[in-house]
């Protein structure tokens, strides 16, 4: 049986990369896409979602508008990494379909409360709408089979030197969700940093000759450029998509549990995943937490998935 799952995501070029694996891998039932303030304005990151959808022919999978800001803070976007669209680079054509009504946090307390089956939460944004529905709903938190998110990081941030981008734009809301008790799964940046779409990931990528691809080849393009420029690195990392890989195939991704804390307060510290690496703390285990990548695997899974478009 495939494993129910929503994504709730802010795209974002790593967004589009796990929407296109979260919608047509075997493995997994996409219930819905959910979009939320982050990368950029939530109506652009909604609009994005759509576009994204339209042009991979995905058109069974709802897509719905979440929250316009963070529960307590401003609004902060990455335009410097993503673009004043959130997703330049490529020129993409108008969405054929629109966003259902529904908000983006009702729709995933109902989804979450009338279905029969397990459903899985993968949250490649900050976690604005997750912690929302947590609260207008707490019935919820214990139908919720798990979440696994893209977030965080062991050591270093990326945003601030202590804080990776999703949890610092919104660390009230994380502090929520890794409060809840939920089953939570972290993928921080030690993992995903080792995503890294390397030459011969462009090289294979070119060979494909599809819509998709040579999509997913404009938005690699355009991240590599701004990865240069802002961090240095020699090739961008795919951050997203790692979070949708591990539920597809866990061994991926080696994790170890342990107690991690969401800085809210910290004058420097603001988003920071404070993370028991080595079970100093007497609190229990909240977080199995993910520390490297098998990225030879984790592009095959990518890039064969991506083959299945038309
Ligand atoms: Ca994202």
């Amino acid at each position: 049986m495939r494993l129910k799952a929503i994504l709730d995501c802010d795209p974002g070029h790593d967004d589009a990369l796990a929407i296109l694996l979260a919608a047509h891998h075997p493995a997994l039932e996409l219930l819905a896409i959910t979009t939320v303030s982050g990368n950029q304005s939530v109506e652009k990151t909604s609009l994005n979602a759509l576009k994204v959808c339209s042009l991979a022919h995905i058109f069974d999978v709802p897509v719905a508008k979440g929250m316009p800001q963070p529960l307590i803070r401003s609004a902060r976007y990455a335009a410097e990494i993503h673009g004043e669209s959130g997703l330049d680079g490529p020129a993409l054509p108008d969405p054929l379909f629109s966003l259902v009504p529904t908000h983006a946090v009702d729709l995933m307390i109902d989804l979450f409360l009338h279905s029969a089956d397990d459903i899985t939460l993968i949250a490649t944004g900050p976690l604005t709408n997750v912690a929302a529905a947590m609260r207008k709903e707490p019935a919820i938190i214990p139908r919720i089979a798990g979440i696994t998110l893209m977030g965080g990081a062991i050591g270093i941030g990326n945003t601030t030197p202590a804080s990776e981008f999703n949890i610092w734009v919104d660390p009230e809301a994380a502090a929520i969700v890794f409060e809840s008790g939920c089953p939570l799964t972290m993928i921080p940046l030690e993992v995903t940093h080792k995503a890294l779409a390397t030459p011969s990931v462009f090289q294979r990528l070119t060979t494909a000759h599809k819509t998709i691809t040579t999509f997913v080849y404009e938005l690699l393009t355009f991240f590599a450029d701004t990865y240069h420029t802002n961090f240095g690195f020699a090739a961008p990392p795919v951050h997203d998509p790692c979070a949708v890989a591990y539920l597809i195939d866990p061994t991926l991704v080696t994790t170890k549990l342990m107690h991690v804390d969401i800085e809210t307060t910290g004058t420097w510290t603001a988003g920071r995943t404070v993370c028991d690496l080595y079970g100093q703390s007497t609190l229990p285990s909240n977080v199995n937490v993910g520390y490297t990548l098998d990225s030879g695997r984790f592009w095959d899974l990518m890039l064969d998935t991506l083959m299945t478009y038309d």
